[in-house]
């Protein structure tokens, strides 16, 4: 009985040290969160910060800070990605990474990556305040340019992490006015004197974890506080651009009109079409749009926009692709547009860690969190570190299934339960 009383005393100090170690963590989290939050546009539609603003830059240094107070070895590549490196008994072993990325999508939310950097701050700060030593190092990264939301293409600072972007690509990578992003990154120099400059690092990693709200409504539907990601959509957008003439709306006949905003819509209709004959998880979304000279009594001679395709299935992807560039020929044709289609970010679908799914599912379990092994319709940095490392991802509820708008939240208790088995998992492994 005494062994009893024992055994659930202990168990008592265990479930308070454990809500206290939960409540400081949620509170961390928390504080880190609105500080970050500080460092947007201020338009008052949303959180915008796109890569290489003051903002951008603002946010870095706090980062910085933040790591640097937790005495990690803190460095920053020509592109922006940020390693805060905590070494392990075996300094030449791989690290394991645990991160995501600082940049926003245009008036987005203050989760969408912020919540992954900082629960890899978080990770670390329990293991130094636990006094535990790992047999790897850790690495936490801020990934940089994920969004796109500035030079139009996805996961370009983990793409040059992995080596896919050559330094003669970054003259290709131009923002709205032009900027190059070799040009612009150039601001960061600014924070030269708080970290370790490099062109790029070389990464011997083991693992990688990301920590990010779901971004859609399956956790909170079922009141399920953790996601362990087993698969990731594989995501690709281009850029089309259709050329007709632009001309007097009230004088030329409809039959010899080359209007592009018609193409445009055309094509937007069969996209929408095609995409949804498909059973496995598959959208098409044309998000951003130009019409020249946009004027109500012009016909449009001009559209470029936006045409996102994913799938958890490669084949559906390329089918969809494939179908696409036929059908906007086909149209363009038919209205004698002159036509142009760039890729700007091409990712095949990847399949988590199993080893690494297993042992989250298993540290899920030990602290009875409810969770639930899902895939992701989002694309994330995971995507193109899965080239260099295993990986795998833990989601939080996303409010209402809310994400890349001002409304988007995750309660910092579930950041904070994500934390605690990522952690659990890197003492395992
Ligand atoms: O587009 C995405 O899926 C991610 O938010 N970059
Ligand atoms: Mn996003
Ligand atoms: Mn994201």
């Amino acid at each position: 009985m005494i062994r009893h009383n024992g055994a659930s005393k202990k168990h008592k100090k265990y479930l308070t040290e454990k809500g206290e170690i939960m409540n400081n963590s949620s509170r961390k989290i928390e504080e880190l969160i609105e500080k970050i939050a500080v460092f947007t546009e201020n338009n008052g539609t949303g959180f915008t910060r796109f890569s290489y603003t003051d903002m951008d830059i603002e946010a870095r240094r706090l980062i910085i800070e933040e790591m640097t107070t937790l005495n990690l070895d803190v460095y920053m590549d020509y592109l922006g990605n940020i390693f805060g490196r905590r070494e392990g008994k075996n300094k030449a072993a791989p690290a394991i990474l645990i991160g995501s990325h600082l940049d926003t999508v245009k008036d987005g939310g203050k989760y969408d990556g912020v919540a992954g950097v900082i629960a890899g701050i978080e990770v670390v700060r329990l293991l130094t305040e636990k006094n535990i030593e790992t047999e790897n190092p850790i690495e936490v990264i801020a990934f940089a340019e994920e969004e796109g939301g500035r030079f139009h293409s996805a996961f370009v600072g983990s793409n040059w992490i992995a080596g896919n972007i050559k330094d003669e690509d970054l003259s290709k990578y131009l923002d709205d006015n032009g900027v190059s992003i070799e040009e612009a990154s150039k601001s960061l120099d600014v924070l030269n004197p708080i970290v370790k400059r490099c062109r790029r690092r070389e990464i011997n990693a083991k693992a990688m974890f990301e920590l990010h709200c779901e971004q859609g409504t399956v956790l909170e539907n079922e009141k399920i506080s953790l996601g362990i990601v087993s698969s990731i959509t594989g995501s690709s957008s281009f850029r089309v651009t259709l050329k007709g003439m632009a001309n007097h709306a009230g004088t030329i006949p409809m039959n010899l009109r080359r209007d592009a905003f018609y193409g445009a819509s055309l094509i937007s209709v069969e996209l929408n079409r095609y995409v949804k004959t498909f059973e496995t998880h598959s959208v098409g979304t044309i998000g951003n749009i130009c019409v020249k000279p946009n004027a109500y009594n012009i016909i449009p001679g001009e559209v470029s926009f936006s045409m996102d395709i994913r799938s958890l299935d490669e084949n559906n992807m390329f089918s969809i692709i494939n179908h696409m560039k036929t059908y906007i020929e086909k149209i363009a044709l038919e209205n004698k547009l002159d036509f142009e289609i760039k890729e700007n970010h091409l990712e095949y679908p990847v399949k988590m860690s199993k080893e690494l799914i297993d042992a989250l599912v298993d540290n899920a379990r030990n602290k009875s969190y409810s969770y639930k092994v899902m895939g992701s319709g989002a694309g994330h940095d995971t995507i193109v570190m899965n080239e260099i490392c295993d990986t795998v991802m833990v989601f939080v509820p996303s409010k209402d299934g809310r994400s890349h708008c001002k409304e988007e939240y995750s309660s910092p208790r579930h950041i904070a339960m994500g934390c605690d088995i990522i952690m659990d998992t890197i003492i395992k492994i």
